[in-house]
């Protein structure tokens, strides 16, 4: 009795139970994650700051590793917390949704969340990926031709969330392949 490893978790018993609630981990996996988490937070400030999160072994060669971070960090402040994290990480994990995982992909794209991905934000984001591999004004054209296959449902200049929704179904992986995230 009361030394059980939810002891360890850095929760109240309700706020466990929410975050279970939210994530879908059991506590074993959020026990492992919190591990990690701590392994990560080098200076043992209890949250990742992005110069921590890019040592991430697995993240350090994403060339959208900035992205990620921006995405994981929900309140914008700059620092991921464990809440964030748990939230971040179990999108990856079978027992999500595929709908969270299209939002989280999606938040990827729309880079000032304004619910858009915009002609310049498809742009910025594809040349993070394609890097020097393809030309700007080819790079251009795609993002031009995509938006206008694309933009379905009322927004002249951008795609919303259910014309990306459309967008993966028609075009399958290429663009999830964007992201491969094990932790
Ligand atoms: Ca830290
Ligand atoms: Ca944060
Ligand atoms: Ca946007």
């Amino acid at each position: 009795m009361g030394n059980t490893h939810a002891g360890l978790l850095p929760f109240s018993p309700d706020e466990q139970s929410r975050m279970q609630d939210e994530t879908k981990l059991s506590q074993d996996e959020m026990m492992n994650l919190f591990r990690k988490f701590r392994k990560m937070d080098l200076h043992k400030s209890g949250e990742i700051t992005f110069e921590e999160f890019r040592r991430i072994p697995e993240l350090a060669s994403n060339p959208l590793v900035g992205r990620l971070f921006a995405v994981m960090d929900t309140d914008g402040n700059g620092i991921i917390d464990f809440d964030e994290f748990l939230n971040g990480i179990s999108v990856f994990t079978p027992a999500r949704s595929d709908e969270d995982r299209l939002r989280f992909l999606f938040s990827i794209y729309d880079v000032d969340r304004d619910g858009l991905i915009s002609n310049g934000e498809l742009f910025s984001v594809l040349k993070i990926m394609t890097g020097a591999s393809l030309p700007d004004r080819s790079l251009q054209q795609l993002v031009d031709r995509t938006i206008r296959d694309y933009n379905r449902s009322g927004a002249p200049d951008g795609i919303t969330f259910d014309d990306f929704r459309t967008m993966l179904t028609e075009k399958g992986a290429a663009f999830e392949q964007t992201l491969k995230v094990e932790l």
